[in-house]
């Protein structure tokens, strides 16, 4: 069976979600890439642990007049790619709104990573890797840096994404089957407690 996993990125206009997602589904990139007027979605197929993943990724507009359509795109996501640029500090900073729409959305499911992106304008940064880290830290997500113009950490960021969610499930499912074992084992008490007292 091919398992689907859903993709939502999410950030600031101009940081380059659309650029991580060409990149990554089309080994490409666009010096001068045109803003989202809407989401887009592509899909890629990769294997995983001898599995095959088909990924579904929704890539949003940014710009403000385009927000109230974000949490369409965020309902039903397994994961959520919070990107900003490491050149431009007002997209550092308008992490924190991204990450409360993400969890009034999706209270329960907010599996979400960080990501620095344009990481080969180094000397440009605004948002320093320590900063950045410290951020990622207090709020457990992990932090991937990218560049869509060398190609750096783009298919790290997939890989590790898509390593993740199957970590996340197995411990789901883990401690479902602790809670099932507990409950079957108070029921087991439970009859014997009423077989020997009448
Ligand atoms: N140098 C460099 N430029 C980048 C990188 N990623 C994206 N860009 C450039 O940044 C600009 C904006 O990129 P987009 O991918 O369109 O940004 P976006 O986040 O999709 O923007 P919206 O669709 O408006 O939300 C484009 O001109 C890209 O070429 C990168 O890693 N390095
Ligand atoms: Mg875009």
């Amino acid at each position: 069976m091919i398992k689907e996993i859903k993709i939502t990125f999410l950030g600031n206009s101009g940081v380059g979600k659309s650029s991580i997602v060409k990149r990554y589904c089309f080994d490409q990139f666009d010096q001068n890439n045109q803003s989202n007027l809407g989401a887009d979605c592509a899909q890629k197929e990769m294997e995983f642990q001898n599995n095959k993943i088909k990924l579904q990724i929704w890539d949003t507009a940014g710009q403000e007049k385009f927000r109230s359509l974000v949490p369409l795109f965020l309902r039903n996501a397994h994961v959520a790619i919070i990107v900003y640029d490491i050149t431009q500090k007002s997209s550092f900073t308008q992490l924190k709104e991204w990450v409360s729409s993400l969890e009034q959305i999706c209270p329960k499911n907010n599996f979400f990573v960080l990501v620095g992106n344009k990481c080969d304008l180094i000397d440009q940064e605004e948002v320093t890797y320590d900063e950045a880290k410290q951020y990622s830290y207090n709020l457990k997500a992990p932090l991937h840096y990218t560049s869509c113009k060398t190609n750096q950490g783009i298919q790290e960021l997939f890989q590790k994404i898509v390593e993740e969610y199957f970590k996340q499930q197995e411990e789901l499912q883990n401690t479902e089957t602790q809670r099932n074992e507990k409950q079957n084992s108070k029921l087991k008490v439970q009859k014997k407690y009423y077989s020997t007292c009448c």
